[in-house]
């Protein structure tokens, strides 16, 4: 793992020169000074995760000679050999002398193969600036689609030719419709022998149909294309022609995308309805933080132009000024590469610095030209109207600081206010994001779409040097309206329910059917598909806190690696009641030191372990699975007592079988209701909650007083509430304060 995050490293590094050094500088000329509306295209790539969006954009910039080929010994250097790239999931870092997945630029996506943050480019085709989004297929990102969708006015929606329509392609579809906008669509991955092209041409039609297009958004136009080759055409390939790969001189650009490009330049508007003579108004979507010239603010400008050095003014929603400044930078993008323009105008995708905001300043402010808005004065342009409304957050997990043994050991920023601050500015650009006050005066509860949601965000903390300590992920319950009489946590509430797809072989189906059952959810499909190769479809129900473990680690044991379960969020139902998951106890540690083999062999046959021989334990912290429903304190540090008789035979090999090592979103799947996990820099702990529950009985500080329960099953004392009560009671007089009264009875 080590081996691999440092390759990563410096590949990131010598591929990021690359990138600046290869994208074409001659575009630079062309988005210079103001682009006239009629040539300038706004479009979105997007799809279910893995259908091909970062691969097709990689061909639009290396076809439209934006992304330069590589040199030989550019190759060379950057050619990963085969030890470093074990684990990952990403593809080669080079094909046919380019460098891949260009838009997949921050380490997080580099290392899982997957695209994360929306991110804007632009290309030149045919005199016409193209501005793509590349947008996240995984339901936890989508956030990241819902907001991109007002800075375009077409979307791609890439459909892969053998999986067809998933549940990601059916919600960036719908929210592309609701914005009114109308889809071109590409059967990619077409090059492959399993592609089905009819069915998926005719779920795909269902699919528009059923999420209630409009007759004009029904008369999509769809190519064929295969992004990993290069080539879009609008007639469906006869397989094992199309496969064959185009030979190419060492200089020449495969032009086989055409079609695609003329289709872009057809079908997407141009956004002449943008006025460019009203002052500059323009709606940020995204921040991002620029080593050199501060916080950019990123969007499409809705009116007017704008110039370096123009004094411009930020109002939030409500029409309250929240900051302004002068510009000091516009910029435009190419490939991942910035380039600084001196004046921009209503239609166009830029980057602004320069403006200071001073307070609540986070995506979905406007900013707006000072002067110019005659006597009603400059009035914010309502987010609702030019975004997509955001899907409720689904999960819930507190966040506290580190304040297990080891707190401090690896990480910098430690204390809660710093957490604090850090978490409340990434919830001004993470739209999906919500933060409120948590249990304790030294917690906050985020709210995201789903565990890898909040899994990339608590990663990236601790690369960024802090220590966090998060509870387990909870279901968001909201209150059912219709509900009469008294409501307690589960009584009287609504939780959130996915729809799940499931595509497994036969065999395997009915474990799957079997455990989400368990989960409380309810199956509505059960489609065979072609019997030769054995796979069905399933579609199921289930509330959101049920595939909270099951999602990770779990599913793939019981498909044997072999299938997928996509989901998205249905809507709300009442509480399905509890789920027993048949998770089993812990193995805790009861001892503080060093793990030995020695004392770590016996234990093997008590449960799975967790860590290796020689890691650092402290009471309370979770080193294994037992394999009980119950949990069990162990002592993993005793050491042989060595002694001065020599023995006649040899001590007996100690073997001991790899660890089961948890990321930090199998172990937030993993975890139970009373557990926490340890996030630092260097570690990933599963604790107790309680550290040590003996203690805790004998003091805790609840010594001979009521003890209450807090949210995450820890006691807290009760004599504060006790004291105000008593307080209380006092200053209303209250009839048993009375002494008279009480000798009466
Ligand atoms: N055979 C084949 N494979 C493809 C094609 N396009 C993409 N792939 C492969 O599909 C995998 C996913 O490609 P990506 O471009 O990362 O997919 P994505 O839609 O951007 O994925 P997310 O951003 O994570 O949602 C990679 O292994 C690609 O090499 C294609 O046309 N044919
Ligand atoms: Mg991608």
């Amino acid at each position: 793992m080590l081996r691999c995050r440092s390759f990563w490293k410096t590949f990131s590094t010598v591929r990021s020169t690359y990138q600046a050094k290869h994208l074409t500088r001659g575009l630079a000329t062309a988005v210079e000074g103001v682009t006239p509306t009629e040539n300038i295209r706004n479009i979105a790539i997007i799809a279910h995760v893995d259908h091909g969006k970062t691969t097709l954009v990689d061909q639009l910039l290396r076809q439209s000679g934006t992304l330069k080929r590589l040199s030989a010994l550019e190759q060379l250097q950057l050619a990963p050999t085969s030890s470093s790239l074990a684990g990952t999931t990403a593809d080669s870092a080079v094909d046919g002398g380019f460098i891949t997945r260009v838009m997949d630029s921050n380490d997080l996506e580099k290392e899982r193969g997957i695209t994360i943050l929306s991110k804007c480019t632009s290309i030149m085709y045919k005199g016409k600036l193209i501005n793509i989004v590349d947008t996240p297929g995984h339901a936890d990102f989508g956030g990241e689609v819902e907001r991109i969708m007002s800075m375009v006015d077409g979307v791609a929606l890439i459909v892969d030719a053998t999986e067809g329509p998933m549940t990601q392609t059916r919600f960036v579809l719908s929210k592309a419709l609701q914005r009114g906008l109308k889809p071109l669509v590409v059967m990619n991955k077409a090059d492959r022998s399993t592609a089905r092209p009819a069915q998926v041409e005719s779920d795909l039609f269902d699919l528009f149909a059923t999420l209630g297009a409009t007759d004009d958004q029904m008369e999509y136009p769809l190519l064929y294309a295969s992004a990993k080759q290069g080539w879009a055409q609008s007639e469906p390939p006869v397989i094992g022609e199309s496969s064959s790969e185009e030979v190419l001189a060492e200089d020449t650009i495969s032009t086989r995308m055409t079609p695609l490009f003329d289709l872009i330049l057809s079908h997407v508007p141009p956004p002449t309805a943008l006025d460019r003579t009203s002052p500059f108004s323009m709606l940020t979507i995204q921040i991002e933080n620029d080593p050199y010239v501060g916080m950019l603010y990123l969007g499409r400008i809705h009116s007017g132009s704008l110039r370096v050095g123009d004094n411009i003014m930020a109002l939030d929603a409500d029409g309250n000024e929240c900051g302004g400044g002068k510009v000091k930078k516009i910029f435009s993008r190419i490939g991942m590469d910035r380039v600084e323009k001196d004046i921009a105008s209503a239609g166009e995708i830029v980057s602004i610095a320069g403006i200071k905001m001073t307070k609540g300043g986070g995506v979905n402010v406007s900013l707006l030209a000072v002067d110019g808005w005659g006597e009603e004065g400059p009035k914010p342009l309502e987010a609702s109207q030019y975004t997509t409304p955001i899907d409720p957050p689904t999960i819930s997990m507190f966040v506290y600081p580190n304040d297990a043994p080891f707190a401090g050991r690896e990480g910098t920023k430690l204390t809660s206010q710093v957490i604090r601050d850090r978490i409340y500015k990434e919830a001004e650009t993470n739209v999906a994001l919500k933060v409120l006050p948590g249990p304790t005066s030294e917690s906050l509860e985020l709210r995201g779409r789903g565990v890898l949601h909040l899994g990339v965000l608590f990663e990236t903390l601790r690369r960024e040097g802090y220590e966090l300590t998060i509870g387990p992920p909870k279901a968001v319950m909201i209150p059912d309206p219709d509900h009469k009489g008294p409501r307690t946590r589960t009584t009287g509430m609504l939780e959130p329910i996915e729809s799940c797809t499931i595509n497994v072989r036969e065999e395997f189906a009915g474990k799957v059917i079997e455990k989400l059952t368990m989960r409380k959810g309810e199956m509505h499909l059960y489609e065979n598909g072609d019997p030769e190769e054995g796979w069905v479809k399933i579609e199921m129900d289930v509330p959101a806190r049920g595939l909270i473990g099951y999602m990770a680690g779990e599913f793939k044991n019981d498909v044997h690696g072999e299938g997928t379960l996509n989901h998205y969020f249905k809507d709300y139902q009442p509480y399905k009641g509890a789920i027993d998951t048949g998770r089993n106890g812990s193995l805790i540690s009861m001892h503080n030191g060093e793990s030995s083999a020695y004392a770590m062999a016996p234990l093997q046959a008590r449960g799975t372990l967790f860590i290796h021989p020689q890691t650092n334990v402290y009471p309370g912290m979770v080193i294994g699975e037992c394999s009980k429903a119950q949990d069990l304190y162990v002592n993993p540090c005793l050491k042989k007592q060595l002694t001065n008789i020599r023995a006649a035979g040899a001590d007996e090999k100690i073997v001991i079988s790899a660890p089961r090592v948890m990321t930090l979103e199998e172990s937030m799947a993993y975890m139970a209701d009373d557990e926490l996990i340890e996030v630092t820099p260097k570690s990933i702990r599963l604790r107790k909650a309680i550290l040590d529950p003996d203690k805790e009985k004998e003091d805790g500080g609840c010594q001979g007083w009521l003890v209450g329960v807090d949210r995450l099953g820890r006691k807290v004392s009760l004599r504060l509430y006790i004291l105000i009560l008593g307080i209380f009671a006092v200053m209303v007089d209250f009839p048993y304060s009375n002494p008279t009264q009480i000798s009466t009875h």
